[in-house]
């Protein structure tokens, strides 16, 4: 195993397999496992930390999506910086990545260290590679309901088992088996994943129009990547003072 750091990166390496974590919110933006890259950052994405990397797994905390009222940016601040101006509350997060010859952890940890209780909501925003977004499917997401934003539908359950995609497609599945999802592509399995206290997955393809209005997502990318992404956003954490909470993902 080895480690080298970088002024703006870790890199983590085995003899089968690699990971580099930027400093930029800890946020993971490799993870090559048998001479393949499995994460996807897109080739115009703004790595000198003057925004979310678009890309990679950014850490969602303390809110997934956007928080009315609040001055939290979308997805929280954590993908980005620790600004506590935005958010006041005392708290601590680790994060730990283990990266082995065939698998990458995501470990979450977040403390209440201060003397009021807090809510929160918490993913990580995964951008899997995909050698071409018409063969890949998502599995294990059968009989799980879910809401689909862009077409404004509520509680639907999900009819397939290995759900494509062919449109912009923005779903939010609740109550998800923690040992149940799969990339498949082609018939083969792309990347499995597991995870500890996240209850939640949501599928993202922002497809032609909403990937060509964004300035840092590269053109075409829809076509090689699918985001599933792990979460518990249905239900918030509660953290009384004192208390932790570990989240976890293992992806392999
Ligand atoms: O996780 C899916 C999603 O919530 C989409 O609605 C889309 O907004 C995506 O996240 C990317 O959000 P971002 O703030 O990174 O541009």
């Amino acid at each position: 195993m080895g480690v080298t750091i970088a002024e703006d990166r870790v890199v983590l390496s085995t003899s089968t397999s690699s990971a580099v974590i930027y400093f930029t919110g800890a946020t993971i933006t490799s993870w090559v496992k048998a001479g393949r890259e499995m994460i996807f950052l897109s080739n115009t994405a703004v790595l000198d930390g003057t925004k979310a990397i678009r890309g990679g797994i950014p850490l969602v905390f303390p809110h997934f999506g956007a928080k009315e009222g609040s001055k939290l940016p979308q997805h929280g601040f954590a993908r980005l910086s620790s600004l506590k101006s935005l958010w006041p509350y005392d708290f601590k997060l680790i994060y730990t990545v283990t990266l082995t010859e065939d698998s990458l952890k995501s470990s979450l940890a977040s403390h209440n260290t201060g003397s009021a209780s807090f809510s929160f909501t918490s993913l990580f925003h995964s951008y899997f590679v995909v050698e071409n977004i018409s063969n890949a499917r998502v599995k294990g997401l059968n009989g799980i309901k879910y809401n689909e934003i862009i077409r404004n539908k509520t509680d639907f359950p999900e009819t397939s088992d290995l759900v494509g995609i062919t449109e912009e497609l923005d779903r939010r599945y609740f109550n998800v088996p923690s040992d149940a999802i799969a990339i498949v592509e082609n018939g083969e399995t792309v990347v499995s994943i597991k995870t500890k206290n996240f209850a939640d997955v949501v599928v993202w393809n922002p497809w032609i129009e909403k990937s060509a209005g964004m300035s840092d997502f590269e053109e075409g990318g829809y076509k090689r990547m699918l985001c599933v992404e792990v979460g518990q956003i249905g239900t918030p954490v509660t953290l009384e003072p004192g208390e932790n909470f570990v989240q976890e993902q293992i992806l392999q």
